[in-house]
Protein backbone atom coordinates (compact mmCIF):
# COMPACT_ATOMS: atom_id res chain seq x y z
CA UNK A 1 0.00 0.00 0.00
CA UNK A 2 1.27 3.68 -0.80
CA UNK A 3 1.92 5.67 1.84
CA UNK A 4 -0.81 8.22 0.63
CA UNK A 5 -3.18 5.37 0.75
CA UNK A 6 -2.15 4.01 3.82
CA UNK A 7 -2.55 7.63 5.43
CA UNK A 8 -5.79 7.73 4.04
CA UNK A 9 -6.87 4.59 5.11
CA UNK A 10 -6.55 5.05 8.49
CA UNK A 11 -7.99 8.73 8.31
CA UNK A 12 -11.02 7.39 7.20
CA UNK A 13 -11.11 4.65 9.50
CA UNK A 14 -10.38 7.40 12.82
CA UNK A 15 -13.31 9.47 11.27
CA UNK A 16 -15.99 6.73 10.72
CA UNK A 17 -14.69 4.10 13.62
CA UNK A 18 -17.15 2.20 15.09
CA UNK A 19 -19.73 1.81 12.47
CA UNK A 20 -20.59 -1.68 11.08
CA UNK A 21 -20.33 -0.56 7.19
CA UNK A 22 -16.42 0.69 7.43
CA UNK A 23 -15.03 3.89 6.33
CA UNK A 24 -15.45 6.54 3.52
CA UNK A 25 -12.12 5.32 1.80
CA UNK A 26 -13.37 1.47 1.64
CA UNK A 27 -16.71 2.75 0.33
CA UNK A 28 -15.40 5.35 -2.11
CA UNK A 29 -13.35 2.92 -3.55
CA UNK A 30 -15.58 -0.16 -3.45
CA UNK A 31 -18.22 2.45 -5.24
CA UNK A 32 -16.12 3.61 -7.80
CA UNK A 33 -15.45 0.07 -8.76
CA UNK A 34 -19.14 -0.70 -9.65
CA UNK A 35 -20.21 -0.76 -13.48
CA UNK A 36 -22.34 2.07 -11.97
CA UNK A 37 -20.55 4.25 -9.87
CA UNK A 38 -21.80 5.45 -6.52
CA UNK A 39 -20.69 7.14 -3.15
CA UNK A 40 -23.55 5.95 -0.16
CA UNK A 41 -25.22 9.07 0.95
CA UNK A 42 -24.51 8.85 4.49
CA UNK A 43 -21.20 10.43 4.13
CA UNK A 44 -22.31 13.36 2.94
CA UNK A 45 -22.39 14.33 6.47
CA UNK A 46 -19.21 15.80 7.67
CA UNK A 47 -18.71 19.26 9.16
CA UNK A 48 -19.64 21.55 5.89
CA UNK A 49 -22.03 18.98 4.39
CA UNK A 50 -23.88 19.15 7.64
CA UNK A 51 -24.17 22.70 7.00
CA UNK A 52 -25.12 22.76 3.00
CA UNK A 53 -27.72 20.36 4.24
CA UNK A 54 -29.05 23.04 6.91
CA UNK A 55 -29.08 25.49 4.56
CA UNK A 56 -31.53 23.36 1.88
CA UNK A 57 -33.71 22.81 4.53
CA UNK A 58 -34.39 26.38 4.43
CA UNK A 59 -34.48 26.69 0.57
CA UNK A 60 -37.59 27.91 -1.06
CA UNK A 61 -37.38 24.80 -3.45
CA UNK A 62 -36.98 22.14 -1.36
CA UNK A 63 -40.54 21.94 0.41
CA UNK A 64 -39.94 19.10 2.82
CA UNK A 65 -39.23 20.33 6.31
CA UNK A 66 -41.60 23.52 6.04
CA UNK A 67 -44.49 20.80 4.85
CA UNK A 68 -43.42 18.50 7.52
CA UNK A 69 -43.27 21.49 10.34
CA UNK A 70 -46.16 22.98 9.45
CA UNK A 71 -47.97 19.42 9.59
CA UNK A 72 -46.56 19.32 13.25
CA UNK A 73 -47.11 23.09 14.20
CA UNK A 74 -50.88 22.47 13.17
CA UNK A 75 -51.63 18.73 14.33
CA UNK A 76 -49.67 18.45 17.22
CA UNK A 77 -52.29 18.62 19.76
CA UNK A 78 -54.22 16.09 17.74
CA UNK A 79 -51.26 13.42 18.04
CA UNK A 80 -50.41 14.25 21.14
CA UNK A 81 -54.54 13.10 22.31
CA UNK A 82 -53.65 9.92 20.25
CA UNK A 83 -50.72 8.78 22.37
CA UNK A 84 -51.68 9.80 26.09
CA UNK A 85 -50.07 7.04 27.79
CA UNK A 86 -46.77 7.93 25.64
CA UNK A 87 -44.01 8.70 28.55
CA UNK A 88 -40.70 8.65 26.48
CA UNK A 89 -39.83 9.65 22.90
CA UNK A 90 -36.78 8.14 20.93
CA UNK A 91 -35.43 9.82 18.24
CA UNK A 92 -33.72 7.35 15.42
CA UNK A 93 -30.76 10.31 14.37
CA UNK A 94 -30.88 13.66 16.21
CA UNK A 95 -29.93 16.76 14.35
CA UNK A 96 -33.58 17.82 12.86
CA UNK A 97 -34.00 20.12 16.28
CA UNK A 98 -36.58 22.29 14.90
CA UNK A 99 -38.58 19.08 14.29
CA UNK A 100 -38.22 17.85 17.60
CA UNK A 101 -38.87 21.84 19.22
CA UNK A 102 -42.22 21.52 17.26
CA UNK A 103 -43.08 17.60 18.57
CA UNK A 104 -42.06 18.14 22.45
CA UNK A 105 -44.17 21.66 22.21
CA UNK A 106 -47.25 19.47 21.85
CA UNK A 107 -46.67 16.36 23.42
CA UNK A 108 -46.36 17.97 27.21
CA UNK A 109 -46.94 14.56 28.91
CA UNK A 110 -43.37 13.22 27.66
CA UNK A 111 -41.12 12.60 30.69
CA UNK A 112 -38.17 11.44 28.77
CA UNK A 113 -36.09 12.29 25.00
CA UNK A 114 -33.73 9.64 23.94
CA UNK A 115 -32.21 10.44 20.90
CA UNK A 116 -30.02 8.13 19.05
CA UNK A 117 -26.99 9.44 17.16
CA UNK A 118 -23.68 7.96 15.77
CA UNK A 119 -22.36 11.71 16.64
CA UNK A 120 -21.25 12.54 20.19
CA UNK A 121 -20.81 15.96 19.35
CA UNK A 122 -24.41 16.06 18.08
CA UNK A 123 -26.30 14.57 21.22
CA UNK A 124 -24.49 16.34 23.24
CA UNK A 125 -25.11 19.43 21.87
CA UNK A 126 -28.96 18.52 21.24
CA UNK A 127 -29.18 17.22 25.27
CA UNK A 128 -27.87 20.42 25.78
CA UNK A 129 -29.65 22.73 24.57
CA UNK A 130 -33.21 20.76 24.69
CA UNK A 131 -32.52 20.67 28.46
CA UNK A 132 -32.16 24.32 28.81
CA UNK A 133 -35.59 24.83 27.01
CA UNK A 134 -37.19 22.03 28.20
CA UNK A 135 -36.28 21.66 32.05
CA UNK A 136 -39.30 19.06 33.13
CA UNK A 137 -37.50 16.56 30.13
CA UNK A 138 -34.97 14.35 31.48
CA UNK A 139 -32.73 14.06 28.06
CA UNK A 140 -31.07 10.82 27.72
CA UNK A 141 -28.69 10.11 24.78
CA UNK A 142 -27.79 7.08 23.23
CA UNK A 143 -24.62 6.64 20.79
CA UNK A 144 -25.58 4.14 18.71
CA UNK A 145 -26.15 3.94 14.84
CA UNK A 146 -29.83 3.48 14.69
CA UNK A 147 -29.59 1.58 12.09
CA UNK A 148 -28.31 -1.50 13.80
CA UNK A 149 -29.69 -2.94 16.91
CA UNK A 150 -30.04 -0.55 19.44
CA UNK A 151 -29.56 -1.48 23.60
CA UNK A 152 -31.93 0.83 25.35
CA UNK A 153 -30.92 2.12 29.22
CA UNK A 154 -32.79 0.85 31.70
CA UNK A 155 -35.05 3.73 32.67
CA UNK A 156 -36.29 3.86 28.99
CA UNK A 157 -37.11 0.64 28.53
CA UNK A 158 -39.12 0.66 31.95
CA UNK A 159 -41.34 3.00 30.31
CA UNK A 160 -44.19 3.49 27.35
CA UNK A 161 -41.80 4.78 24.23
CA UNK A 162 -42.81 6.66 20.82
CA UNK A 163 -40.41 6.87 18.30
CA UNK A 164 -40.05 9.67 16.32
CA UNK A 165 -38.57 9.45 12.79
CA UNK A 166 -39.26 12.91 10.72
CA UNK A 167 -37.53 14.48 7.48
CA UNK A 168 -38.25 11.83 5.65
CA UNK A 169 -34.71 10.04 6.12
CA UNK A 170 -36.46 6.54 5.68
CA UNK A 171 -36.53 7.73 1.99
CA UNK A 172 -32.46 7.02 2.06
CA UNK A 173 -33.24 3.17 2.56
CA UNK A 174 -34.05 0.96 -0.44
CA UNK A 175 -37.70 -0.32 -0.27
CA UNK A 176 -36.13 -3.60 1.76
CA UNK A 177 -34.24 -1.71 4.18
CA UNK A 178 -37.10 0.28 4.90
CA UNK A 179 -38.83 -2.94 5.96
CA UNK A 180 -36.21 -3.95 8.26
CA UNK A 181 -35.77 -0.86 9.73
CA UNK A 182 -39.27 -0.65 10.47
CA UNK A 183 -38.94 -4.00 12.53
CA UNK A 184 -36.16 -2.89 14.51
CA UNK A 185 -38.02 0.13 15.32
CA UNK A 186 -40.86 -2.45 16.47
CA UNK A 187 -38.25 -3.63 18.90
CA UNK A 188 -37.27 -0.03 20.04
CA UNK A 189 -40.73 0.84 20.88
CA UNK A 190 -42.44 -2.70 22.16
CA UNK A 191 -45.61 -3.84 22.03
CA UNK A 192 -48.52 -1.47 21.22
CA UNK A 193 -45.47 1.42 20.81
CA UNK A 194 -45.82 3.81 18.33
CA UNK A 195 -43.67 5.35 15.63
CA UNK A 196 -44.50 8.75 14.26
CA UNK A 197 -42.43 9.22 10.70
CA UNK A 198 -42.20 11.67 8.28
CA UNK A 199 -42.45 10.62 4.74
CA UNK A 200 -42.01 12.56 1.28
CA UNK A 201 -44.95 11.79 -1.35
CA UNK A 202 -44.66 11.32 -4.66
CA UNK A 203 -46.08 14.05 -6.80
CA UNK A 204 -45.30 16.09 -10.06
CA UNK A 205 -41.75 15.66 -11.42
CA UNK A 206 -40.90 19.06 -11.87
CA UNK A 207 -41.62 20.17 -7.99
CA UNK A 208 -39.45 16.95 -6.60
CA UNK A 209 -36.71 17.66 -9.28
CA UNK A 210 -36.61 21.12 -8.29
CA UNK A 211 -36.53 19.73 -4.32
CA UNK A 212 -33.59 18.55 -5.60
CA UNK A 213 -32.29 21.10 -8.10
CA UNK A 214 -32.32 24.34 -6.53
CA UNK A 215 -31.66 27.30 -8.62
CA UNK A 216 -29.23 28.85 -5.77
CA UNK A 217 -26.82 25.71 -5.94
CA UNK A 218 -26.67 24.89 -2.67
CA UNK A 219 -27.99 21.03 -3.50
CA UNK A 220 -25.04 21.19 -6.11
CA UNK A 221 -22.62 22.12 -3.59
CA UNK A 222 -24.13 19.49 -1.04
CA UNK A 223 -23.49 16.90 -3.58
CA UNK A 224 -20.09 18.01 -4.53
CA UNK A 225 -18.87 18.48 -1.00
CA UNK A 226 -18.69 14.54 -1.50
CA UNK A 227 -15.48 15.04 -3.97
CA UNK A 228 -14.30 18.09 -1.84
CA UNK A 229 -14.28 15.73 1.02
CA UNK A 230 -12.67 12.81 -0.95
CA UNK A 231 -10.13 15.18 -2.23
CA UNK A 232 -9.41 16.24 1.40
CA UNK A 233 -9.65 13.06 3.19
CA UNK A 234 -8.58 10.41 0.82
CA UNK A 235 -5.79 12.26 -0.93
CA UNK A 236 -7.96 12.20 -4.16
CA UNK A 237 -7.93 14.00 -6.92
CA UNK A 238 -11.22 15.13 -8.48
CA UNK A 239 -11.15 18.26 -10.47
CA UNK A 240 -14.42 20.01 -9.57
CA UNK A 241 -14.47 21.93 -12.34
CA UNK A 242 -14.99 18.91 -14.20
CA UNK A 243 -18.03 17.50 -12.11
CA UNK A 244 -21.24 18.44 -12.05
CA UNK A 245 -24.50 18.19 -9.79
CA UNK A 246 -27.41 16.39 -11.54
CA UNK A 247 -30.65 15.29 -10.02
CA UNK A 248 -33.36 13.04 -11.80
CA UNK A 249 -36.76 11.35 -10.88
CA UNK A 250 -36.87 8.00 -11.63
CA UNK A 251 -40.28 7.12 -12.54
CA UNK A 252 -39.88 3.04 -12.20
CA UNK A 253 -38.97 2.81 -8.65
CA UNK A 254 -40.54 6.29 -7.28
CA UNK A 255 -37.16 7.81 -6.02
CA UNK A 256 -35.17 11.24 -7.03
CA UNK A 257 -31.77 9.97 -7.44
CA UNK A 258 -28.48 12.35 -7.41
CA UNK A 259 -25.50 11.98 -9.65
CA UNK A 260 -22.20 13.52 -10.02
CA UNK A 261 -21.84 13.46 -13.66
CA UNK A 262 -18.11 13.42 -15.28
CA UNK A 263 -18.08 16.83 -17.87
CA UNK A 264 -15.63 15.36 -19.86
CA UNK A 265 -13.60 11.72 -20.34
CA UNK A 266 -11.21 11.45 -17.38
CA UNK A 267 -9.07 10.17 -15.18
CA UNK A 268 -9.18 10.23 -10.89
CA UNK A 269 -6.26 8.99 -8.72
CA UNK A 270 -6.89 7.96 -5.16
CA UNK A 271 -3.61 6.77 -3.81
CA UNK A 272 -2.21 4.03 -5.85
CA UNK A 273 -5.45 3.32 -7.43
CA UNK A 274 -7.12 4.64 -10.93
CA UNK A 275 -10.39 5.50 -11.91
CA UNK A 276 -11.76 6.42 -15.97
CA UNK A 277 -14.38 7.95 -16.20
CA UNK A 278 -16.61 8.79 -19.89
CA UNK A 279 -17.76 12.25 -20.97
CA UNK A 280 -21.59 12.09 -18.83
CA UNK A 281 -20.66 9.07 -16.64
CA UNK A 282 -22.25 9.61 -13.31
CA UNK A 283 -21.58 8.33 -9.76
CA UNK A 284 -24.81 7.92 -8.24
CA UNK A 285 -24.47 9.56 -4.90
CA UNK A 286 -28.12 9.46 -3.20
CA UNK A 287 -31.95 7.81 -3.56
CA UNK A 288 -34.43 9.66 -2.12
CA UNK A 289 -37.64 7.64 -2.41
CA UNK A 290 -41.35 8.98 -2.45
CA UNK A 291 -44.08 6.87 -1.41
CA UNK A 292 -48.17 7.89 -1.82
CA UNK A 293 -49.86 7.19 1.54
CA UNK A 294 -51.32 3.64 0.23
CA UNK A 295 -47.89 2.78 -0.63
CA UNK A 296 -46.08 3.83 2.65
CA UNK A 297 -49.63 2.02 4.34
CA UNK A 298 -48.31 -1.21 2.69
CA UNK A 299 -44.83 -1.41 3.59
CA UNK A 300 -46.28 -0.08 7.43
CA UNK A 301 -48.39 -3.15 7.80
CA UNK A 302 -45.70 -5.59 6.04
CA UNK A 303 -43.57 -4.32 9.04
CA UNK A 304 -46.69 -5.15 11.45
CA UNK A 305 -47.40 -1.91 11.97
CA UNK A 306 -50.74 -0.56 12.33
CA UNK A 307 -51.21 2.60 10.52
CA UNK A 308 -53.22 4.75 13.59
CA UNK A 309 -53.81 8.27 11.39
CA UNK A 310 -51.79 10.42 8.98
CA UNK A 311 -51.67 13.59 7.80
CA UNK A 312 -50.26 15.83 5.18
CA UNK A 313 -49.48 19.80 4.65
CA UNK A 314 -52.16 21.87 3.16
CA UNK A 315 -50.47 21.43 -0.21
CA UNK A 316 -50.04 17.41 0.15
CA UNK A 317 -47.12 17.57 -0.20
CA UNK A 318 -45.65 15.65 2.43
CA UNK A 319 -47.22 12.53 4.58
CA UNK A 320 -47.04 12.08 8.60
CA UNK A 321 -48.11 8.78 10.02
CA UNK A 322 -48.89 7.77 13.13
CA UNK A 323 -48.14 3.86 13.07
CA UNK A 324 -48.93 1.01 16.03
CA UNK A 325 -46.75 -2.19 16.98
CA UNK A 326 -48.96 -4.72 15.99
CA UNK A 327 -46.05 -7.37 16.69
C1 LIG B 1 -32.22 13.91 4.63
C2 LIG B 1 -32.49 12.08 3.17
C3 LIG B 1 -34.36 13.33 3.84
O1 LIG B 1 -33.67 12.95 0.65
O2 LIG B 1 -34.65 14.86 0.92
C4 LIG B 1 -31.83 16.72 0.54
C5 LIG B 1 -31.43 14.52 1.83
N1 LIG B 1 -30.53 15.29 -0.37
N2 LIG B 1 -31.41 17.22 -0.63
C6 LIG B 1 -33.77 14.05 1.21
C7 LIG B 1 -31.28 15.50 0.70
C8 LIG B 1 -30.61 16.36 -1.17
C9 LIG B 1 -32.82 14.40 2.34
N3 LIG B 1 -32.95 13.43 3.48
Amino acid sequence: MSVALAKARSTAFEAINGTEEGGFLDAVLNGLSLPQKAIPSRFFYDKRGSELFEDITRLKAYYPTRSELEIFDIRGEEIAALVPDAEAMVEFGSGSSRKIRAILKALTHLRLYAPIDISPEMLAAEAKALSADFPDLKVVPIHADFMSPVQLPAEIRGTKRLAFFPGSTIGNLEPHEAFQFLQRVRDVVGSSGHLLIGVDRKKDEATLVRAYDDPEGVTGAFNLNLLVRANRELGADFDLERFAHEARYNADHGRIEMHLKSLADQRVTIGDRHFDFRADETIHTENSYKYTPDEFHLLARAARFEPVRSWTDSASRFGVYLLQNQG
